[in-house]
């Protein structure tokens, strides 16, 4: 089992709460490199057109709920792919903030671009938004099931 040390674990602490959060990429490579995550089914979610949904739907259609199912144990990839928001000089990109705490504030406006990454460990329901388009309806919802 890999652990998290607690000193870098505690900004996340309420998010952890409810999803066991092994690693945010960016934050953690060291753990997000390790072997075990090779063992872990991955999920893509797009930015796209100001919603979320699930990749290869370019762009997301204008009423995705941004809600995506997964199993404990899949990692979720958030990936910035929104022509929409390249067309707008002022969109300043993407980010996923959760709800009760976690994720990435850092936005990102790069095609093919990762925004964030995170292994879901136990299952619940994790609503998050982007911090910028939250008001547009740019939010969704992991929901993860046992096996
Ligand atoms: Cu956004």
């Amino acid at each position: 089992m890999v652990r998290v040390p607690s000193v870098a674990a505690r900004p996340l602490t309420a998010l952890a709460a409810g999803a066991c959060l092994v690693s945010g990429a960016v934050a953690y490579p060291a753990v997000a490199s390790g072997a075990r995550a090779a063992h872990h089914p991955t999920v893509t979610v797009q930015a796209s057109d100001f919603r979320f949904c699930a990749a290869g739907s370019t762009p997301c259609l204008p009423n995705a709920d941004g809600t995506t199912t997964v199993k404990v144990g899949t990692r979720v990839v958030w990936t910035y792919a929104d022509t929409a928001c390249d067309a707008v000089v002022p969109c300043p990109g993407h980010d996923v903030v959760f709800s009760k705490g976690g994720g990435e504030t850092k936005l990102v406006k790069a095609d093919g671009a990762k925004i964030f990454s995170m292994l879901f460990r136990r299952p619940g329901r994790f609503n998050y938004f982007c911090s910028a388009h939250q008001s547009f309806g740019m939010t969704g919802t992991i929901v993860v099931t046992r096996h």
